[in-house]
């Protein structure tokens, strides 16, 4: 069994990216510009967003990071994202979720510009990742991609599910893996009515855990020699932490872990490539790859 290190992937893809950058403002060109929106004080959103302001530092990047209280109305929301939409020295943002219950996301998300859409979660995004075209892909799915390239992992003709059907993961994941140019693989999706789980998961030889509980894959699920990916960071109470929590995926780690030929670790997994990945598009955003 082999660990896939996300955290050290991650690390190293940024350095990466710095180098890239000096190279950019030597050559007089402009500085990546990332703004994030942060709406109210959930734990998780805190830190994924401290997290992604820390990436900005280290990819040579300037960060802005606009905090509003849950109680904000959707339509100053929307005059934010207006204002984000026409301020020339942003290159991409992102409104971080999930957003308070009264307020639409769609209607916030189809209401960021495509072109600063580093996300990937406007339809225009999605809709050209789905037939292939350049686009800003969603983090997530671009650094389990990204992840399983770097560790050689063969994908191509595989069996591979997926448990999960979000827009944010399950969806864009089940198009990457299914695309020639990605994933190539047979790919199925499992979500909480599918009536074969278990079985589907006993047939893969890759398994990407993306439905949020905790344990949910077990060993009697897994097929010997199987590639493990675990997007789940469900925090857990837990007495003997100073935070009073700890992050449990989607995988019994444990007992999963001896079955298989490579698995993602949580935390350091897939939760720190979902971040690099959110540098590379904002990155293309400013080096204007994609669109104009
Ligand atoms: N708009 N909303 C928007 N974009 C996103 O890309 C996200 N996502 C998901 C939730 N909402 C979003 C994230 O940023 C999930 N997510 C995310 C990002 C980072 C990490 C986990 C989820 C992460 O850094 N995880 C660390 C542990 C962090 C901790 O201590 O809690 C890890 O090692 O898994």
């Amino acid at each position: 069994m082999q660990l896939i290190d996300g955290k050290a992937t991650a690390t190293a893809i940024k350095a990466e990216i710095a180098e890239e950058v000096k190279q950019i403002v030597a050559n007089g060109g402009k500085q990546p510009h990332l703004a994030a929106v942060l709406v109210g004080h959930d734990g998780g959103s805190e830190t994924y967003v401290k997290n992604k302001v820390l990436a900005c530092e280290a990819c040579g990047f300037k960060s802005t990071l606009i905090r509003y209280e849950a109680d904000i109305t959707e339509e100053e929301l929307l005059a934010c994202v207006d204002k984000l939409n026409k301020d020339e020295d942003v290159d991409g943002f992102i409104v971080q979720l999930p957003l308070p219950k009264h307020i639409d996301e769609q209607k916030i998300i189809e209401a960021i510009d495509y072109r600063k859409d580093v996300d990937g979660f406007h339809p225009i995004n999605v809709g050209r990742m789905a037939i292939g075209l350049p686009c800003f892909i969603s983090a997530t799915p671009l650094g389990i991609i990204t992840l399983l390239k770097r560790y050689g992992i063969e994908t191509s003709g595989k069996k591979c599910v997926i448990l999960g059907r979000s827009n944010i993961v399950g969806k864009p994941m089940a198009q990457l893996m299914m695309q020639k140019q990605y994933g190539d693989a047979t790919v199925t999706v499992c979500h909480s009515r599918s009536q074969t789980l278990k079985e589907e998961c006993r047939e893969a030889d890759i398994i990407i855990a993306a439905i949020g509980k905790p344990n949910f894959v077990t060993a009697d699920m897994v097929k010997d020699g199987a590639v493990i990916v675990d997007v789940g960071t469900t925090r857990v109470p837990d007495a003997t932490r100073k935070s009073g929590f700890r992050l449990n995926g989607d995988v019994d780690f444990e007992n999963v872990a001896p079955k298989c030929s490579y698995i993602t670790p949580v935390p350091g997994g897939v939760g720190p490539m979902t971040i690099c990945s959110l540098m590379k598009n904002t990155l293309a955003a400013g080096k204007k790859e994609y669109y104009k």
